[in-house]
């Protein structure tokens, strides 16, 4: 079997977040879990929104993608 990078999960203990965490368990892909400090304004930082245009979370990075 081939090993991959996890993806990233970037996001908080929100219900939006949790059923991407979910998702994940179920289909049994490897992820960590990257902290968005979302009441310190980290989405709007320049480097989140690279990630994101919106400023929201949940955003998934997946390194197979790309
Ligand atoms: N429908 C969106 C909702 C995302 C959303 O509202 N995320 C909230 C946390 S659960 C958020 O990032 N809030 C920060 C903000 O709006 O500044 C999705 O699930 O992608």
């Amino acid at each position: 079997m081939t090993e991959h990078t996890p993806i990233t999960l970037h996001g908080v203990m929100s219900p939006n977040v949790v059923k991407v965490a979910i998702m994940l368990e179920e289909l049994a892909l490897p992820y960590v879990l990257k902290h968005v400090a979302l009441f310190n304004g980290e989405q709007f930082t320049p480097e989140f929104r690279k990630l994101n245009p919106v400023g929201k979370v949940p955003v998934i990075e997946d390194p197979a993608l790309g």
